[in-house]
């Protein structure tokens, strides 16, 4: 199992992911995407939803429209692993292909 990453270097970790934020206590990251519209919203679900299951590491999100909003941790070491962190830098991936191609 993944070890829960320690304060210091969840930080230095979230230096590198700058639109994410760390949640009160540390226990999860946290991020806002916004979408043109509802399907590219529910596109990027799809995606990160089939990454996540290869991985067996799975989100917690919350959808409006064309915001999702990405709540990661790592339930089995109670807070924020490398497995969060890999997911996370996939999910902007696959948000930033989507902006820059709608039909990717
Ligand atoms: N996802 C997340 N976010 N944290 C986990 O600890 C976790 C998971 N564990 N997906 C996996 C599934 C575990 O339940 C299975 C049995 O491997």
């Amino acid at each position: 199992m993944t070890d829960k990453l320690d304060a210091a270097s969840l930080r230095q970790r979230l230096a590198a992911l700058p639109q994410w934020h760390i949640e009160a206590g540390d226990a999860a990251i946290r991020r806002e995407y916004l979408f043109a519209d509802f399907p590219q919203a529910f596109g990027f679900m799809a995606q990160v939803a089939l990454h996540a299951e290869r991985l067996d590491h799975h989100p917690e999100w919350f959808n409006v429209h064309r915001r999702v909003d990405v709540r990661l941790t790592t339930h089995d070491a109670g807070g924020v692993t490398e497995r969060d962190i890999a997911l996370a830098r996939h999910a902007d991936d696959v948000h930033a292909r989507l902006v820059r191609d709608p039909s990717a």
